[in-house]
């Protein structure tokens, strides 16, 4: 009796170590992604600029995987891209820039619209004009950067224009 009881054990021992050792051995790849800094981006717009303007707002919806910061950017139809905010200053609306960068929490898509926080375009190298496709490189403080193009189109929601841009 003794001696059966003992055997089993030794046979089980072997498939259960292998058992609870097979799922990270096989796929280490999502424990390592689950706490990668990566960002996704989603429907890249900007507005059409009017002519000779020097700047232009682009808009981007944002997921951070981890606790992340939209610090910035570039293109190659600009000098640079700034983050920047609307706020209220005098009854008047204003943009400022995000000098800390616009905070994207954990797994919480992070909207810029017309209106509200936004890509700003600064030293335009040619007008954004409608229909056409302007790449963009967006940097975060923790994530690699992203590159997505955007559309170039009017808003789609009437009444958010600030004229700002
Ligand atoms: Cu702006």
């Amino acid at each position: 009796m003794k001696t059966h009881l003992s055997l089993a054990a030794v046979a089980l021992a072997p498939a259960l170590a292998l058992a609870a050792c097979s799922p990270p051995a096989d796929k280490p790849a999502p424990a390592a992604e689950a706490t990668a800094a990566v960002v996704t981006a989603a429907d890249a717009w900007c507005r059409p600029s009017p002519n000779g303007a020097k700047a232009g707002g682009c808009y981007v919806t944002l997921t951070a995987a981890t606790d992340d910061r939209l610090t910035g950017g570039s293109t190659p139809r600009a000098g640079e891209i700034q983050v920047h905010e609307m706020k209220t200053e005098n009854g008047m609306m204003k943009m400022a820039q995000l000098t800390e960068g616009l905070p994207l929490p954990a797994g919480q898509a992070v909207a810029l619209a017309p209106g509200g926080n936004h890509l700003m375009l600064i030293g335009l190298t040619a007008p954004l004009v409608a229909g056409e496709t302007v790449p963009l490189t967006l940097e975060f403080a923790s994530a690699p950067p992203v590159t997505v193009q955007a559309a170039v189109r009017q808003p789609t929601m009437a009444g958010m224009d600030h004229g700002a841009h």
